[in-house]
């Protein structure tokens, strides 16, 4: 054999073995990195020998799922604005810092400048004059809230002469909620064992009365409607003719969603109103429904509409969700329009009375 073959030998013989050393190192590193990549192991811990008390466990969902909703239930995202003034319990002055942590609560929670400017001089004018009692900034700011809301509103009237039927009318901007409150307000009104008629007067499109229509069924009363471009005043005249002659008391008449800056359907809706405090008919309550995530637009809306129609009360819808409830102090502050009714979801029972202690534990209470 010649040095040359021994030599190719021994370069064949190296290169087999650097070959096989590699993989090995490969499979070596492919072993240590499987376990990380697998997913986690069952936990080894042996199943429980007693069961999970599965029934106890519905019955509670059952129990929350059925319980009717409450301000302090559906403001959560309004309270959290308020942590930080909750958390100054310990403090019975208004510095610089104090001011600036309620300021922005209720900025953000949409109380407008304007009386956000107003509580907060309050509440500091109470530290200077040392009455801000035990519970300190948050206590203050309670007392001042509750003061500029006024006390609970009376319930809706259906306070009527002899041989009337009583009319609360449902004005506003379009999509907030004036409808589905209708239906709420009939399906809290059946519960009662009240009779009621629903007046489809939105007829600038047919789904509307068909929305309306659903909701009678749902409550089991009785609703007027008229075909789609119909006029409003006419199926408001019919259903209080519809509501006397079958001894309804209580018609609730649905409009059209309507900005408050055009005057020609602002002239509608006095029109409307008109026809409807005709005999047999009285207006009881004209309600104005606003959606509390606009914010501070809704006061000119409430401005504007109050002006044309006489509105009664506020009707504040999407409570639920938003943390922009505030608007509620503005609308009663600029505007002394109350509150009367809030809605805080788009089910039925999701409809509560407006009560200013419950608002404003809602917010600040502990
Ligand atoms: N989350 C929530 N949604 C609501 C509430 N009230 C109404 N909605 C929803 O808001 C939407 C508009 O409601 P509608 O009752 O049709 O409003 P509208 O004012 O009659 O609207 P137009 O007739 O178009 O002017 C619907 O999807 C409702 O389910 C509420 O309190 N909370
Ligand atoms: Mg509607």
């Amino acid at each position: 054999m010649s040095a040359v073959v021994v030599w190719l030998l021994i370069a064949i013989g190296v290169i087999v073995v650097a070959g096989a050393a590699t993989m090995l190192v490969r499979a070596g590193r492919a072993r240590s990195i499987e376990p990380r990549q697998r997913p986690p192991l069952e936990p080894s811990t042996p199943p429980p020998l007693v069961a999970p008390p599965l029934e106890v466990e519905a019955a509670a969902v059952a129990v929350e799922a059925v319980a009717a909703p409450t301000l302090s239930t559906q403001l959560t995202a309004a309270r959290s604005l308020f942590d930080r003034v909750r958390a100054l319990r310990g403090r019975s002055s208004v510095g610089a810092a104090e001011r600036d942590e309620i300021e922005e609560a209720l900025l953000r929670a949409d109380v407008g400048t304007s009386t956000a400017t107003a509580v907060l001089e309050a509440v500091s004018a109470a530290a200077a004059a040392m009455t801000m009692g035990p519970d300190g900034v948050p206590g203050a700011l309670r007392r001042e809230l509750l003061e500029l809301l006024g006390p609970p509103t009376a319930p809706l009237s259906t306070k009527v002469d002899a041989d009337r039927v009583a009319v609360w009318l449902f004005v506003g901007v379009n999509g907030v909620g004036k409808t589905t409150t209708i239906g709420k307000l009939a399906a809290a009104e059946a519960a009662k064992g009240n009779k009621v008629l629903l007046a489809a007067a939105d007829t600038f499109r047919a789904a509307a009365a068909d929305q309306l229509q659903a909701w009678a069924a749902r409550v089991g009363c009785d609703v007027v409607r008229a075909d789609e471009g119909a006029d409003p005043g006419a199926v408001v005249h019919d259903a209080l003719h519809r509501a006397a002659s079958r001894g309804i008391p209580l018609v609730l008449a649905d409009t059209a969603g309507r900005l408050h800056n055009k005057a020609n359907l602002i002239e509608e809706l006095k029109k409307i109103r008109r026809v409807a405090d005709r005999a047999p008919g009285q207006v009881t309550e004209v309600l104005l429904v606003l959606d509390a995530t606009t914010g501070q637009n809704a006061i000119s809306q409430a401005r504007e509409f109050s002006d044309a129609v006489g509105v009664t009360g506020i009707v504040l819808t999407k409570l639920d969700g938003t943390a922009r409830g505030g608007v509620v102090l503005a609308v009663q502050r600029e505007l002394g329009l109350p509150v009367r009714l809030v809605g805080v979801g788009e089910r039925a029972e999701d409809l509560v009375a407006f009560d200013p202690e419950d608002f404003v534990e809602a917010l600040l209470g502990d």
